[in-house]
């Protein structure tokens, strides 16, 4: 049994099942449209966050424990190109690929953490911890900006990497949502092209951003989401 449980509009979750999907693994789909109880989360994770994986005797959460397990677990690799990579972090780049994945997970979480927020009703504007994290992104963009090794190539040379799955993933939910914040990604010529490349993935678009924020209770078959009270379902 292998399946996935995640809310729709997560960029963890989109990461991972970018993943799967490059892999071609099959699982069922444990979606969360509305929010559950802190009893449901908690036995699905004691971070109460998801995406939660099981997989055979296998129950694991934190979306980048999760792509390392499957990226070292199932060997083959599909004939996309360029192909996956093998591993998340190479034996002879170890602490310069960890380094460049946590630093994109800060980035995500930076960026969550301020859409959360605003869904409270506290913007930008309004909180200081919250203006300090949407300055950390354009700091992080041009720090990852310069590891890249060019326009050609992502984080690893010849494959994708899931240093390049998760900052397409947490860029892209940016952007996607009204949150104040322009990146001004053209100024990041090398992510904006690996990003374009990513996008033209099959796994990427199998897996698109759809809007999610309180109140939807459902999507049309093109994404667009469904209000609670709009007298649609589906
Ligand atoms: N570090 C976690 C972050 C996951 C995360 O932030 N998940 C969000 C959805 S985007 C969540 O479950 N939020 C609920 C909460 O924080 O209580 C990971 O990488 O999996």
């Amino acid at each position: 049994m292998r399946a996935l449980l995640f809310t729709t509009g997560s960029p963890f979750a989109r990461a991972v099942r970018v993943v799967l999907d490059e892999l071609e693994l099959d699982y069922e789909r444990r979606e969360e449209i509305t929010t559950p109880s802190v009893k449901q989360r908690a036995s699905a994770t004691p971070t109460l966050q998801v995406p939660t994986l099981w997989d055979g005797d296998q129950t694991l959460w934190e979306s980048g424990t999760i792509v390392e397990y499957l990226l070292s677990s199932y060997a083959h690799r599909p004939k996309t190109m360029p192909p996956l990579a093998e591993c998340a972090f190479r034996s002879e780049a170890e602490w310069r690929d960890k380094l460049i994945f946590s630093t994109i997970q800060t980035f995500g979480n930076a960026a969550t953490t301020i859409s959360q927020m605003k869904w409270a009703g506290v913007g930008i504007r309004e909180n200081g911890h919250l203006a300090r994290s949407a300055e950390k992104l354009g700091h992080i963009l041009r720090w990852l900006e310069d590891q890249l090794i060019n326009a050609n190539s992502g984080f690893f040379p010849d494959r994708v990497s899931m240093q390049d799955i998760f900052l397409a993933v947490h860029i892209r939910f940016v952007q996607a949502r009204p949150l104040g914040i322009d990146l001004r990604l053209p100024e990041y010529g090398k992510i904006e092209k690996l990003l374009e490349r990513l996008d033209g993935r099959s796994s990427f678009k199998a897996n698109p951003i759809w809007w999610w924020e309180p109140g939807v209770v459902g999507y049309q078959p093109d994404g667009t989401p469904v209000l609670m009270g709009d007298g649609l379902s589906n």
